[in-house]
């Protein structure tokens, strides 16, 4: 356990080992892995949240990156990834994603939100990757209920692993009491 967390840069975190997937409660922007996703949105500009955070931690050659592909593609529709460098992270890649913002549940959100961690996943393994660490996507400013969430990560994610044996190490980053508390017992079934 104690490896595993030193490859993750989080020594003193309690953590909960699923096979290829793992609980941490911290910030995203300290983790050490091929790749970080973010919680973004279609302009790509930043904003708050973990966007914020992921930005300023990272530095000017992301968003920089960002509005290259923004100028070049569009904006980034809803449920899809593309990735940049990590900058200043300790990450190599981050993979930004834009998650529904909930409405009641009436317009496709729990479709968008699993192909947003899906999009991210088929990213990462285009690029190589071997190591991969989620925020809760749509569960702050989005307002995507979080135990309805947290089901269609975990599900999402496992399904994925089961079949792509590339990726050696998942990690959910929960930044509030509730999300981690809801990831450790969903992942504990
Ligand atoms: N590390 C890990 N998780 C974090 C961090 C952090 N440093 N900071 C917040 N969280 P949110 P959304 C958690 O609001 O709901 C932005 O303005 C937070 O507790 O960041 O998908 C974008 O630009 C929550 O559980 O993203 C979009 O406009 C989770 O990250 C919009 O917010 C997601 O919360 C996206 O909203």
């Amino acid at each position: 356990m104690q490896e595993l967390l030193n490859l993750f840069n989080l020594e003193n975190t309690a953590a909960i080992m699923t096979s290829r997937i793992e609980v941490v409660q911290g910030d995203i922007t300290k983790i050490k892995a091929d790749a970080i996703v973010n919680a973004a949105n279609s302009a790509l500009l930043g904003g708050g949240g973990v966007d914020g955070a992921i930005h300023s931690a990272g530095g000017k050659i992301i968003l920089e990156e960002c509005m290259a592909y923004v100028s070049a593609n569009g904006r980034l529709p809803v449920g899809k990834a593309m990735i940049t460098s990590g900058g200043m992270l300790p990450a190599k890649y981050v993979i930004h994603t834009v998650g529904p913002i909930w409405n009641g549940g009436k317009n496709n959100e729990d479709e968008l939100l699993k192909s947003a961690y899906l999009g991210s996943l088929q990213l990462g393994v285009a690029n190589n990757i071997r190591s991969i660490a989620f925020p809760n996507i749509s569960t702050g400013i989005y307002h995507f209920p979080k135990e309805k969430a947290v089901a269609i990560a975990v599900d999402t994610v496992k399904l994925f692993l089961k079949n792509d044996l590339s990726i050696e190490k998942l990690l959910f980053v929960c930044f509030d009491d509730d999300n981690y508390e809801l990831y450790q017992s969903k992942l504990r079934t």
